[in-house]
């Protein structure tokens, strides 16, 4: 509509005249991956947000995601003025694993190796030895494991028993989940595959157990878009957040993405296969941002010297 293109064409010159670049995460709405896309930033899951934040050279990155996006882009950019549409976007994961807690949780097992996911906050990454995400978290499981290392691994229970499985490592977890994909339902794929039974299953690994079993192709997010790309199916089921049908689309054009079930439905349901912090992302409040410096990040200079060493360890082992 003229309301959204008024909104990006404003959002393209504020972009150029603050040396400033759009970096946006696959669950964020459609017109936000679009003007990422449009505006030489990226789409990506936030291991590659994180590179291509490290090596593009604008002094701003406006950093749509939810809020530990934004500040693994400080930790390793602490020159760089980060932006976020709005800081209140933060995740179920990060919630649900208080530094506090988690230290304490950590003073149990000082002889295992901390391994946290991504999306977490930067006191917790600051207490851990690696931090991973989804698209390389088995890799560096089984380079521990394979040194004959035991494992803390925290927020997410069903990614952490998903690695357990996969990797046979012994690990204890840390009991949280993400409100989106943990609502995905074993027995509604299935009846969704009665309808469509040429259709390839992907799932990503936040997902329960039940799931995981059932899929086609167990993967993180840019993983899950490959698969749509070289699997011969023509439909596909797909049990991680819809924002990252903009991109499958793209990928297989042609292709038919249907959503997984999840439990809830309609009204009952708030956050079915979309995260609610995530769609706090929309052109009027990075317009905002850009015009008004608002929702700058900033972390404690002592926590980012500590919580940088996990995330460099993480990029250094995969690249
Ligand atoms: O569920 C998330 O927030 C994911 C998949 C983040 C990521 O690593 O891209
Ligand atoms: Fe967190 Fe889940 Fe939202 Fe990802 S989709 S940001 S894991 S709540």
């Amino acid at each position: 509509s003229a309301e959204i293109e008024q909104y990006k064409t404003k959002i393209r010159q504020l972009l150029a005249e603050k040396d400033a670049c759009l970096v946006a995460h696959y669950y964020t709405d459609d017109v936000i991956q679009e003007l990422a896309d449009e505006t030489g930033g990226c789409v990506a899951d936030s291991l590659e947000m994180a590179r291509f934040g490290a090596r593009h050279p604008a002094s701003t990155l406006i950093v749509a995601g939810v809020r530990f996006m934004g500040e693994t882009a400080k930790i390793l950019n602490p020159e760089k003025r980060i932006l976020m549409p709005t800081l209140e976007a933060t995740c179920s994961l990060d919630i649900g694993c208080p530094a506090d807690e988690f230290s304490a949780f950590c003073d149990q097992y000082p002889d295992h190796e901390v391994v946290v996911y991504a999306n977490t906050s930067a006191a917790v990454k600051a207490r851990a030895d690696w931090v991973v995400t989804s698209s390389i978290a088995l890799q560096v499981v089984e380079h521990l494991s394979d040194q004959g290392k035991k494992i803390i691994w925290a927020p997410d229970k069903h990614l952490g028993e998903y690695v357990q499985k996969q990797t046979g490592a012994e690990m204890v977890l840390w009991d949280g989940s993400c409100i989106v994909h943990e609502e995905f339902k074993a027995k509604g794929v299935l009846d969704l595959k009665k309808v469509y039974p040429d259709a390839a299953v992907l799932v990503h690994p936040e997902s329960p157990d039940a799931v995981v079993q059932i899929a086609d192709a167990v993967g993180s997010t840019s993983q899950l878009i490959k698969a749509a790309q070289e699997l011969p199916n023509e439909t596909f089921i797909v049990a991680t957040d819809r924002g990252i049908f903009y991109k499958m689309q793209q990928a297989a054009p042609g292709k038919r993405f249907l959503e997984a079930p999840t439990g809830g439905s309609g009204a009952t349901c708030r956050s079915c296969a979309h995260c609610p912090w995530m769609a706090m992302n929309g052109l009027e409040n990075v317009l905002s941002a850009l015009e008004h410096g608002t929702d700058e990040i900033s972390v404690d200079e002592a926590l980012m010297e500590r919580a940088r060493k996990p995330l460099q360890r993480m990029l250094d082992f995969s690249t």
